[in-house]
C-alpha cells in the first residue's frame, strides 16, 4: 500500500468519496466497476476518488495485447490468465474496444472467451468501449489501470483491437506490449509496420496452426533486422502460438519475464515511469489551464467578442493568446 492510506487528516477527502476509495482498496469488485464506469463518462467524482488511488498504486504489471480484429488476443489472454493463476497471480483484463458502443463487460465474444474464469475470485474482466471518455479512450483506459493497480491485481492484461493511433496510445500504458499477427498478412505487415515496431515488444504469430505461419515469422523476423536495435536495446522476439491449444503459452510467458528483467535491469522501467508521469501531468495541466482561462473569459463574457475579432481580421489568434496569457500573470 502506498501513502495514500497515511494521509494527514487536515487533507481528508470528502466522507462520500472515502468510502468509494475504502471500498475499492478493499478489493471490493463492484466499486471498482462502478468507478470504471464513471472514469469513462468523465465524471468529477471519479476525478476525486482517483487522486487518492493514484498514491496506492504502482505495484502492478501491465501487459497490453494487440492486433488485427480475431487475431485471437482474447483467447491468448485467456491462456495468459490461466499460466498467471498457476503462478498464484491476481490477473484483471481491461478489453479496450475503440469501435464498440458497449462498456461494462457487454462484449459478448470476450466474456465467451474467458468466461471460465469468471468464478474465480482472482481474476476480473472489464470491457471499456466508447462511452463519454472525454479525456480520451487511452486516458480513461490508464486511469482504469491505475485503479485496478491500487486494488491490488498484480498483472493487468489490457486488450485492445486494431493497429492505428488510438490502440498506439492506449498500449503506450503497458510495461510490456504484445502484438498479435496472423499467419498470411504480409502486406499488412507491410502497411502498419511503422506503427507496430515501435509499440511491439513481443510478437505473437497467433493460429500457428495454420499454413502460412513460417512466411508470417520470416517477413517479421526480416522486418525485424531491417530495424536492428543498438546493442543494449531489446529486440522484440517472435512467437508462434496456438491460443486454441496450450502451443507456445509457456515460450510466451518466458518473453514475457524476458522482457520484465530487461526493463527491470536497464532501468527502463524507472524511464517508463517517469516519460508516464511527465505525459500524464503535462496532459492534465493543459486540460486544467485550457478550463480555467477558457471559463474565465467566457464568464466575463468576452470570448465571442474575441473570436469575432480574429474571424473579422482585426485580430490574430496569435496575439489574443498572448494578450490573454499576459492578463493572468498580472
Ligand atoms: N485456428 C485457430 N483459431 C484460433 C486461434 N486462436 C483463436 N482462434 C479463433 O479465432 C477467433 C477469434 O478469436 P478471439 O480470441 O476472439 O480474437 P480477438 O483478437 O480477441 O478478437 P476481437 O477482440 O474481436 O478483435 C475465435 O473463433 C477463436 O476460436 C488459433 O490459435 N488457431
Ligand atoms: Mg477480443
Amino acid at each position: 500500500m502506498g501513502a495514500g492510506n497515511h494521509q494527514t487528516p487536515g487533507l481528508m477527502k470528502p466522507k462520500a468519496d472515502m468510502s468509494v476509495v475504502d471500498r475499492i482498496l478493499n478489493g471490493e469488485i463492484r466499486a471498482a466497476a462502478r468507478l470504471i464506469r464513471d472514469i469513462e463518462d468523465g465524471r468529477p467524482v471519479a476525478r476525486e476518488a482517483l487522486k487518492t488511488l493514484y498514491t496506492s498504486s504502482g505495484q502492478a504489471f501491465v501487459i497490453g495485447i494487440t492486433g488485427p480484429p480475431g487475431a485471437g488476443k482474447s483467447s491468448l489472454a485467456d491462456k495468459l490468465i490461466e499460466a498467471f493463476r498457476g503462478q498464484g497471480k491476481k490477473v484483471a483484463v481491461v478489453a479496450v474496444d475503440p469501435t464498440s458502443p458497449f462498456s461494462g463487460g457487454a462484449i459478448l465474444g470476450d466474456r465467451i472467451r474467458m468466461n471460465r474464469h469468471a468464478s474465480d475470485d482472482g481474476v476480473f474482466i472489464r470491457s471499456m468501449g466508447t462511452r463519454g471518455h472525454l479525456g480520451g479512450l487511452s486516458a480513461a483506459t490508464s486511469d482504469a489501470v491505475t485503479v485496478l493497480d491500487a486494488m491490488g491485481w498484480d498483472i493487468i492484461l489490457v486488450e485492445t483491437v486494431g493497429v492505428g493511433q488510438d490502440e498506439v496510445e492506449i498500449v503506450r500504458t503497458a510495461h510490456t506490449s504484445l502484438v498479435v499477427m496472423v499467419p498470411g498478412m504480409g502486406d499488412d505487415i507491410q502497411a502498419i509496420k511503422a506503427g507496430i515496431l515501435e509499440i511491439a515488444n513481443i510478437f505473437v504469430v497467433n493460429k500457428a496452426d495454420r499454413p502460412d505461419t513460417d512466411r508470417t515469422v520470416r517477413d517479421l523476423e526480416n522486418l525485424l533486422d531491417m530495424n536492428l536495435p543498438s546493442e543494449d536495446e531489446w529486440r522484440p522476439p517472435v512467437v508462434r502460438t496456438v491460443a486454441l491449444r496450450q502451443d507456445g503459452i509457456s515460450e510466451l510467458m518466458e518473453k514475457i519475464q524476458e522482457h520484465r528483467n530487461y526493463l527491470l535491469s536497464s532501468g527502463r522501467l524507472a524511464r517508463f515511469e517517469e516519460e508516464k508521469s511527465a505525459q500524464r501531468f503535462a496532459e492534465l495541466l493543459k486540460e486544467g489551464l485550457f478550463r480555467q482561462v477558457h471559463d474565465r473569459i467566457q464568464h466575463e463574457d468576452r470570448l465571442k467578442g474575441i473570436l469575432e475579432a480574429i474571424v473579422n481580421k482585426e485580430l490574430d489568434p496569435y496575439t489574443a493568446v498572448d494578450r490573454i496569457l499576459e492578463e493572468k500573470l498580472k
